[in-house]
């Protein structure tokens, strides 16, 4: 008999169980919620001390969390707001079907926003508040798939119009067009959050939310009850960085946090879990994570069939589908849902035994039901303690019929033929006769329709338009000349890292009296190993509920000191999630009118190679501030081996087009670059940022020799001429970094050992010299008439002889890509291949990046010139100790 499955497990009586859930039920009604839960948990910890095994689980019932009885009103006019998200479901569609029949191809994503609508327009109508002078607005993260319905709601508002509509991805039609996807620089004054790379935006949303209490920590912006919200597709959630936060946002108590998960249960080719139930397992993930979690998966026409149910048999049997078996049933017949569905036992069967097929066909789910829906909103705005996550169950391509509706290849869909658009039409009783409707146009009722009016109230009653990005901060005053003056004068042959030197100009900053309380340091664990410790205790670490020990080390000067007002963001070990804090303080000038300057320090080889894809959402979103790459340096980060030595970072900089990227040598060129980057983002309002290169290596600290700012800020300039200008045999030596000293040493050995007379110059910027030249190689090109315009780098070495030999601490793809604009071939070191766990003199030597592979370069180029004999060479490889037959970097 033991495989026989019993009806009533372990002999359990259903009247048993009848009994248990009717004293609940009492005790419900007449003590609450709150009373019951407490017995439930009694009753567990009773269970535990008694010996029962209680299996663990995170999960409630596969039903809505929130019940009927506890249901808000719904404020709005149901019927009226239906019209209208039809209408934009409508034009929606229309802007990618119109799109592909213009341009096969072009793309566009119909199902999405199908499946999302009534969670947007619910959002719209009654929850998402504009930013206005006096409320600093919600702040909402969209799907980017969506993105046609807010395109066609905002022509709905009388925002966007037919023209820019019929436009939809091609930008560069005549009168302009619409952006893909969420793209602040394609879309300045509308969007504001870049979301379309899957999984950034709730990971930016939480470090978001996180940063509007710091500000309000601090004082820089009133305390107010504004919202994040972060709208994904349950898809999206498998994206590591998706989930990769939500701990923290919970630690930090984020209830003006709340994400929406999209769970129509498919991604782009199939579902999401068709062996399991993704929102359950996204449920246990996050109240596992402490997160306030709102089910909402049935519509209110279930609601009289789950009250018949007094015996839980509904949700049990909703428990036990897997996901890819409610993809069918949703769209099936009546009939079908009856005998697969209702149809597994007689009793859930009895429970819709009233209703007709047609009605079964018609159960909606929760993410289609405004009412359920408001309710979770509003139960989410008014959620103290933790942050909330809607998961709001929907079909993907929702009112798509036989074009897709819940089918495998439904977010592929572009096109819709004749029929389908009637169907649709009908469906959503869009006022279109059967002729027009096939044409697929843009319909947007009268001014004065109801329609309109409705739409436009609302959002007014809520601030104004949402999405809308505008530039709020005022530009900053001061020059800041006296607070970088300081750097330009050198170390008095102290020997200093550029890491120090740059530690040194931002605890200045930090007391300066216009940017001061604008700084944010942001440094994901790294401070000790970059020297800024000294600012735990000056600045303090934010921590939103101060310091609730004694720190270890309190009696110490540089003691760990966090504080409610502390300034810097010590994020522990996330890149990622440094690279949050930076974008949202580096877009507060638009997203609060808040000039905040971050100020990111990291490990360098754990930021572009890592985190790029951040990076060009931070790009595109327009934020400023300072980037800095610590420990800087394939060969000057001695030790560390080939995970840390980076020698990539200043190459994969080069696509990012508003980010400058700078690897100075000295201090005085770091204080130049972030003071000039100060102005030309906070003061001229230029939608730019930087990464800097600071190294660790340490070394006297020149003044700055002359007035050589320009040449810093436009990428190299000459530091040190030779002082033997007559000479015969003639080099220019480009150094950049630390790696500027094997350059200023192998022009001493030149000079004293081979009678070359070199010129060395700081390359502070491969990034900018490259942009440069080919900015000016475009302008001759579209301009022949007109009298040729020279490169920067042509311009410097117009009247620099010699033959020319460049070094860094990166790739030698960097100075190759501008040698064309050189007078004559370039001879490149760098730092190409894996590297060795070394010191720096070995390491210089196995890259062949110091002095005496700079000076044997120098010679090298010298005998091609013919202008020396092959038996110097000889000796100069003898003399300088190089091993001609080392194995190469490059592939060993
Ligand atoms: C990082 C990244 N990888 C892949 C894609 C391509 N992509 C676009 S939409 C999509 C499926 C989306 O599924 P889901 O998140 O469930 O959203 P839905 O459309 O179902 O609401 C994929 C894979 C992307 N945009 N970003
Ligand atoms: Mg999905």
């Amino acid at each position: 008999m033991d495989n026989e499955i019993s009806t009533q497990p372990h002999g359990m009586e259903d009247v048993e169980i009848q009994e248990w859930l009717e004293s609940l039920d009492s005790v419900l009604e007449s003590s609450g919620p709150e009373v019951a839960a407490e017995i439930l948990e009694r009753l567990r910890a009773h269970a535990t001390v008694n010996g029962i095994d209680l299996p663990f689980t995170a999960n409630t019932p596969y039903a809505n969390t929130i019940p009927p009885r506890l249901e808000p009103l719904f404020p709005g006019d149901q019927e009226l707001e239906r019209r209208i998200k039809s209408l934009i479901r409508w034009n929606a569609l229309a802007m990618v079907v119109r799109a592909n029949r213009v341009e096969h191809n072009i793309g566009g994503h119909i199902s999405t926003y199908a499946s999302a609508a009534t969670l947007y327009e619910v959002g719209f109508n009654h929850f998402f508040r504009a930013r206005t002078e006096e409320f600093e607005g919600d702040t909402v993260y969209f799907q980017g798939h969506a993105s046609p319905g807010m395109y066609a709601r905002a022509f709905l508002e009388g925002r966007l119009s037919a023209q820019k509509l019929e436009n939809f991805r091609r930008e560069l039609k005549p009168g302009g067009g619409l952006s893909s996807y969420p793209h602040p620089w394609l879309m300045p004054d509308f969007w504001e959050f870049p979301t379309v790379s899957m999984g950034l935006s709730p990971l930016m949303a939480i470090y978001q939310a996180r940063f509007n209490r710091y500000l309000e920590d601090r004082g820089l912006k009133p305390v107010t009850d504004a919202k994040v919200w972060a709208f994904l597709g349950d898809g999206e959630t498998d994206e590591p960085e998706s989930l990769g936060a939500i701990t923290l946002a919970s630690r930090e108590k984020l209830d003006n946090l709340i994400f929406v998960v999209n769970c129509n249960l498919q991604r782009l080719d199939g579902p999401v879990r068709g062996n399991g139930q993704i929102i359950q397992e996204l449920e246990s993930a996050f109240r596992g994570a402490r997160w306030n979690v709102i089910k909402v998966l049935w519509g209110s026409e279930w609601d009289p069939i789950f009250e018949r149910d007094t015996e839980g048999l509904l949700v049990k049997r909703m428990g036990e589908l897997v996901d890819g078996e409610y993809q069918k049933l949703v769209v099936s017949s009546g009939a079908y849902v009856r005998e697969h569905f209702f149809g597994s036992d007689p009793r859930v069967l009895k429970l819709v035994e009233p209703m007709s097929d047609e009605s079964l066909r018609r159960l909606r789910l929760g993410g289609h039901d405004p009412r359920k829906v408001y309710a979770a909103y509003k139960a989410a705005v008014d959620h103290k303690g933790s942050p909330t996550v809607i998961l709001a169950r929907t079909i993907k391509g929702y009112g798509l019929g036989e074009a897709g509706e819940g089918k495998n290849v439904t977010h592929q869909q572009k096109k819709l033929n004749e029929d389908e658009l009637r169907e649709f039409r009908s469906r959503f009783g869009i006022p279109l006769n059967d002729e027009d409707c096939i044409e697929v146009p843009f319909y947007r009722p009268p001014e004065d329709s109801v329609e309109i009016q409705y739409l436009r109230a609302r959002r007014e009653a809520l601030g104004g338009y949402v999405p809308k990005r505008s530039v709020r901060a005022k530009p900053l005053a001061a020059d800041h000349d006296e607070l970088f003056k300081e750097f330009h004068e050198g170390s008095d042959g102290r020997e200093v890292s550029t890491t120090m030197a740059f530690v040194g100009m931002l605890r200045k900053m930090l007391k300066d009296p216009e940017i001061g309380k604008l700084v944010v340091p942001i440094v994901p664990d790294e401070a000790r190993t970059f020297g800024m410790e000294s600012l735990f205790r000056t600045a303090g670490i934010y921590s939103s509920v101060g310091q609730k020990y004694e720190p270890v080390d309190v009696n110490t000067l540089l003691y760990y000191k966090e504080a409610k007002d502390g300034q810097i963001l010590e994020e522990g070990i996330t890149e990622a999630g440094s690279m949050g804090s930076f974008i949202a303080a580096g877009s507060a000038y638009a997203t609060h009118g808040i000039n905040t300057i971050p100020f990111f320090i990291y490990y360098s080889m754990f930021g572009f190679q890592r985190i790029a894809d951040f990076i060009w959402a931070a790009a595109d979103m327009r934020t400023r501030g300072f980037m800095l790459g610590g420990t800087a340096g394939r060969t000057t980060l001695s030790g560390e081996g080939l995970q840390h030595q980076d020698g990539n970072s200043h190459v994969l900089a080069l696509p990012v087009p508003n980010n400058k990227a700078y690897d100075p040598a000295f201090a005085y060129e770091i204080a130049v670059i972030i003071q000039d980057g100060i102005r030309r983002m906070y003061k001229d309002g230029e939608n730019i940022f930087y990464y800097i290169t600071v190294m660790n290596e340490p070394y006297a600290m020149p003044s700055m020799p002359g007035d050589v700012k320009d040449g810093i800020l436009r990428g190299m300039y000459r530091f040190r001429p030779t002082a033997n200008g007559k000479a015969k045999l003639r080099a220019q030596l480009f150094g950049s970094g630390a790696i500027l000293n094997e350059a200023l040493r192998a022009q001493e050995i030149l000079e004293t050992k081979y009678g070359v007379a070199a010129d060395v110059w700081s390359v502070t910027s491969y990034k900018e010299l490259y942009n440069d030249g080919n900015e000016t190689e475009r302008w001759n090109r579209l301009h022949p008439g007109e009298k040729p315009r020279v490169p920067y780098v042509a311009k410097c070495l117009s009247d620099a002889p010699g033959v020319l030999v460049a070094a860094s601490d990166y790739l030698k793809t960097l100075p190759n890509m501008i040698s064309k604009w050189m007078p004559r071939r370039l001879g490149s070191l760098g730092t190409d291949g894996f590297g060795r766990s070394e010191g720096r003199a070995a390491l210089r030597d196995f890259f062949e990046v110091d002095s005496r592979f700079i000076t044997l370069a120098t010679l090298h180029e010298l005998f091609v010139d013919g202008k020396i004999e092959r038996c110097v060479l000889d000796k100069a490889i003898k003399d300088l100790g190089i091993n001609a037959d080392k194995p190469n970097p490059v592939t060993t």
